[in-house]
């Protein structure tokens, strides 16, 4: 349709939502609250977290559910739970997972070998992830709003969020390695690249010609091209890679890594007094890459970086045995190793890690180690030279200054842990505000605790974490907030809500439903127009229709049992928060389509007689009456 036609229809529909037709103005303040004007936006006051109806956050939280395989938003301070963005799982709201357009998403960045296996299940694609570490990518040291970048360790992919629709468009699955576990994106000079560690060791082709000979396994560091959502290298290295970090310089990464025994199980993994931290010398296997030296494997240039191969790409720098977090501090200098299972923390000078690459004894580089208690997970840091680490045996935070554990480390006679809070219980990653930026700003500590136990009511023998917000604006840190949730928040980023500006609506243009604009265009059809008539192609048959609050443009249509179904919905409403469903009862089909989207579903219609199909997303206050038929005809026997 035109553009004119097209805001004419809208015009019209506008004087319906305001109470023109049946239904009144009262009923019609129930949908489209956009049109309404909305309520003033007031900020909240400084230095509190109970905010007030109507008042907005000062952050926006990034979430990660675990082995829920979603990324969550939460209003940060208030820790009020504002959006669920589903990756790795499925979602019976939104239809991602059996949207053509997330099915795309979830499938298109498999790898050949893993469609073929889950083919031979039924399946397109796997139902399940386990989401630990979302992180927004960088330019300049500071979060650029552009993307959210998670890993799935349960089966090996990393995924992209568009910030500007807060939904996810790429998904790959890591070739040649196995579980991705610590992710990070570059901070310097941008994002870049997104570097992943896969956690477990593997042979390095892994198609059952070894099986029981640890000694040929291997662990790989990937690094992601984080525009193209292309693997860009890889490099083998020696033990279990857990967490990562990127430097403020650009030069290197960083990764904590367990297990340099190679040991198969408990006793022999935990049997060495010290591990490593890897790191990796981005500009040497750069030019290595480009010189095509190392392996080709999966399409995927692969050097190797084991410790025995002395290359030029990794140093290992022995750190007490089994680290775990690896945060770099936004005073651009420092890297915090987090020593697990040893009570210290080794804190990396980066400015020392070009002497270590040109043969200097590679613990040249740590410049503090300071003792903090049981169990270092994870560090944060508020900007102005403190550090905050998870004590996850002890379930306290401890607060210790840089300078002064460098001082400490130097022999002088200083304490360099300033506080301790008890947390409730156990926890495991930390965040600041902005703390892993260079605009780290010292307000807000989350500690995100593996337990509950019996801080909430009982909901059975599954309980819910817990997290607490500490307010670290003074020496002394304050636990001001508990908040439920369920499984499970590994990580979680606080960015300043100015970096995040998310759209509205829809634009027509979005990419994300190319493959729908591409059929429409071979079918004659204008996806904004519909068509009236369902268009057979053999025994595929796809329905174009288009919906205005209250009305699908197809009140009927008809199909013939057997078979393949496409429907293209398209939401000709540009107005905020009216989003429309397509949910088709008795099928199994439910799908969001937000202003100015389109979306698709394909099944197969089995079941002759009449189903109707109606929005699910409450639209207006003729929401229930937003609905229509599919008749299916029994197919002549
Ligand atoms: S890492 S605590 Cu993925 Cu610590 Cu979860
Ligand atoms: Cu459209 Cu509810």
């Amino acid at each position: 349709m035109s553009e004119e036609e097209r805001k004419a229809r809208m015009r019209l529909n506008r004087r319906q939502l305001m109470g023109a037709t049946a239904g009144g103005a009262a009923l019609a303040a129930a949908g489209g609250a956009g049109l309404l004007g909305s309520a003033s936006k007031a900020q909240a006051t400084p230095g509190a977290f109970n905010l007030a109806p109507g008042e907005l956050d000062e952050y926006y939280g990034f979430w990660s559910s675990g082995q829920t395989g979603e990324v969550r938003i939460l209003g940060f301070p208030s820790m009020r739970e504002l959006m669920r963005i589903p990756v790795f799982n499925r979602c019976s709201a939104t239809g991602w997972g059996q949207t053509n357009e997330s099915l795309q998403v979830l499938t298109e960045g498999l790898l050949p070998e893993t469609k073929e296996m889950l083919a031979k299940r039924g399946m397109k694609t796997y139902d399940n992830g386990d989401l630990h570490h979302p992180h927004m990518s960088f330019t300049d040291g500071t979060y650029d709003g552009r993307y959210i970048f998670a890993n799935d360790k349960a089966n090996t992919r990393v995924a992209r969020i568009r910030c500007d629709i807060m939904k996810c468009d790429k998904i790959i699955e890591i070739p040649n390695a196995q579980d991705i576990h610590g992710m990070r994106p570059q901070k310097y000079p941008r994002t870049g690249y997104v570097f992943a560690n896969g956690e477990h060791e593997a042979p390095l082709v892994n198609d059952g010609s070894v099986l029981d000979k640890p000694e040929e396994y291997v662990n790989i560091f990937t690094a992601i091209d984080g525009d193209e959502m292309t693997v860009a290298w890889q490099v083998i290295v020696s033990g279990n890679l857990d967490n990562c970090d990127a430097d403020y310089q650009g030069k290197y990464a960083f990764a904590t890594s367990y297990n340099s025994e190679m040991g198969m199980n408990l006793a022999e993994m935990t049997a060495n007094e010290t591990d490593h931290c890897v790191v990796f010398n981005i500009k040497a296997i750069e030019e290595a890459v480009a010189a095509g030296d190392g392996q080709l494997l999966n399409g995927v240039r692969v050097l190797d970086g084991r410790k025995q191969a002395e290359s030029q790409f990794t140093r290992y720098i022995p750190i007490p045995n089994s680290p775990h977090g690896c945060n770099a501090a936004p005073d651009k200098q420092h890297i915090v190793i987090n020593g697990k299972l040893s009570p210290t923390v080794s804190v990396i000078d980066v400015t020392l890690v070009d002497a270590v690459f040109e043969g200097a004894d590679p613990r040249s580089c740590i410049v503090a180690e300071p003792e903090l208690g049981l169990g270092p997970l994870h560090t944060a840091f508020d900007g102005k030279g403190n550090c905050f680490t998870t004590l996850f045996l002890d379930s306290q935070v401890a607060k210790w200054n840089m300078a002064k554990a460098i001082e400490a480390y130097g022999g002088a006679d200083v304490d360099p842990i300033i506080s301790k809070v008890d947390v409730h219980y156990q926890p495991g990653h930390n965040s600041t505000s902005m703390g892993e930026t260079a605009e780290a700003d010292g307000k807000w500590l989350i500690s995100m605790n593996k337990f509950s136990k019996d801080r909430f009511l009982n909901t059975g023998p599954l309980k819910p974490e817990n997290e607490q917000l500490i307010d670290i604006s003074s020496d002394e840190m304050k636990v001001v907030h508990d908040g439920p949730t369920f499984a499970e928040p590994h990580d979680s980023i606080i960015v300043h809500a100015s970096k995040v500006n998310p759209v509205n609506i829809y634009s027509r243009d979005d990419p994300g439903w190319d493959a729908a604009r591409q059929q429409a265009a071979a079918d004659g059809v204008d996806l904004e127009d519909g068509h009236p008539e369902p268009i057979r192609d053999g025994n595929k048959v796809r329905v174009y229709m288009y919906s205005i609050a209250p009305e699908f443009s197809l009140e009927k249509f008809t199909v013939t049992q057997g078979d393949e179904v496409t429907i293209y919905v398209t939401n000709l409403d540009d107005i905020d928060d009216v989003t429309h469903g397509f949910c088709l009862s008795n099928h199994g089909i439910a799908m969001e389509v937000g202003p100015q989207q389109t979306s698709s579903v394909t099944f197969t219609a089995d079941r002759p007689g009449v189903h109707w199909f109606y929005c699910q997303w409450f639209c207006h206050a003729l929401h229930m009456e937003m609905r229509g038929r599919m008749f299916v005809e029994p197919r002549a026997s």
